[in-house]
């Protein structure tokens, strides 16, 4: 059945599979243009091939960006395959952030496989995130794109900000005192703008007026405040056979996320004894991992980040409301928001 015959909601799960469905062929069709030792390791970044090459089935991410695209043309009016190629672009430039990201970080697991520089090299990861990058703004090159302009411009300025919010986590990573504040205002650079570029390129491509552009960007920012929220929970308290990472993997590089930052920001024995073990050098291991984690939920960390990643999500939907989105589409878009911030359970 063609997507816009749909009367009925789907759930966020049938949403995601959906849009891989509609997505990977033409994320592969992309890929398959670029050069052969860097179309390998994209593969395998991708989670389509092993590190020889071979088919592989691993996991290629959960495809929330794509899946705001899609439904993003639909609430507009249009069909998601409208939305195609702005659906590949920001597919393929978080792709390419996370290969950078891994880089930066040093991390070694990604999506339950080790991650693409451990496994090719970091210089062969990150130019294959550059590959990446520059497919992204060709995919958007098509016949009936409606904005070539205006959708390259999106693209480019979310990059840029997402480039901004990057520089600034590492900064922060090194500073001693941090606010909630600025701790979220790396969240909208390193994580919001896409999403929130995700939603508009949806919105553009299926024709909508500015003011529909706009709400359903917003949408997407605050929904990007969230999703980081919640992220940043996961990166604590979330289990590694589901997140891929190690346990408290964001504690051991003693990360400013929102929970640290918001129970070291709090005036309490816990936080002083966090900021004496989280202001050491090195990494933190074994007890001492154990120790911060539990510290921060002292300090009310955990809750503060819960009540927030809920707040913005609510703010989210009321934005989403102001876009006055077509049919099931806003019901989708709430499922897929609510999934996004785990709190659809
Ligand atoms: C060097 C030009 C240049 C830019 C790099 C590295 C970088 C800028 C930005 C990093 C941005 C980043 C990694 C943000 C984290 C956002 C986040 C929560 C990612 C996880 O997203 P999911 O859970 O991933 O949607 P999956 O695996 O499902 O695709």
């Amino acid at each position: 059945m063609a997507t816009t015959e749909r009367t009925e909601a789907r759930t966020a799960a049938e949403i995601l599979a959906g849009t891989r469905d509609l997505v990977d062929p033409a994320l592969r069709t992309a890929v398959d243009t670029l050069p052969s030792p860097v179309r390998r390791i994209a593969g395998y970044h991708l989670g389509w091939w092993d590190e020889r090459g071979r088919p592989a089935k691993a996991d290629g991410g959960k495809a929330l960006r794509p899946a705001l695209t899609l439904l993003s043309a639909e609430a507009s009016g249009g069909t998601a395959r409208d939305a195609l190629p702005g659906a590949v672009a920001v597919e393929l430039v978080h792709n390419f952030s996370l290969l950078h990201d891994d880089v930066m970080d040093g991390d070694t697991t990604r999506r339950h496989r080790p991650t693409a520089w451990t496994v090719f090299g970091a210089n062969a990861a990150i130019l294959t995130g550059d590959a990446l990058l520059a497919l992204a703004s060709d995919v958007l090159t098509v016949a009936d794109n409606p904005d070539p302009g205006g959708t390259q411009r999106m693209l480019a300025g979310a990059v840029q900000d997402l480039i901004a919010g990057q520089l600034a986590d590492l900064v922060l990573e090194e500073r001693r005192e941090v606010t909630v504040r600025e701790c979220l205002g790396m969240a909208e650079g390193k994580t919001a703008a896409l999403l929130a570029c995700a939603c508009a390129l949806g919105a553009t491509l299926a024709g909508a007026p500015p003011e529909r552009v706009a709400a359903l960007r917003g949408f997407g920012s605050r929904l990007g405040l969230a999703f980081q929220a919640a992220d940043d929970l996961l990166g604590i308290w979330g289990d590694p056979t589901v997140t891929g990472k190690p346990v408290h993997s964001d504690l051991g590089r003693r990360k400013k996320s929102l929970p640290v930052v918001a129970a070291l920001s709090s005036d309490t024995p816990a936080a002083r004894e966090l900021a004496d073990l989280y202001h050491g050098d090195g990494p933190l291991e074994g007890p001492d991992l154990e120790r911060a984690a539990t510290l921060v939920e002292q300090a009310g960390g955990r809750t503060w980040t819960h009540e927030q990643a809920d707040a913005l999500l609510e703010d989210a939907l009321r934005l989403l409301a102001t876009a006055d989105p077509v049919a099931r589409t806003g019901a989708e878009l709430t499922a897929l928001a609510r999934r996004a911030t785990r709190r659809d359970h």
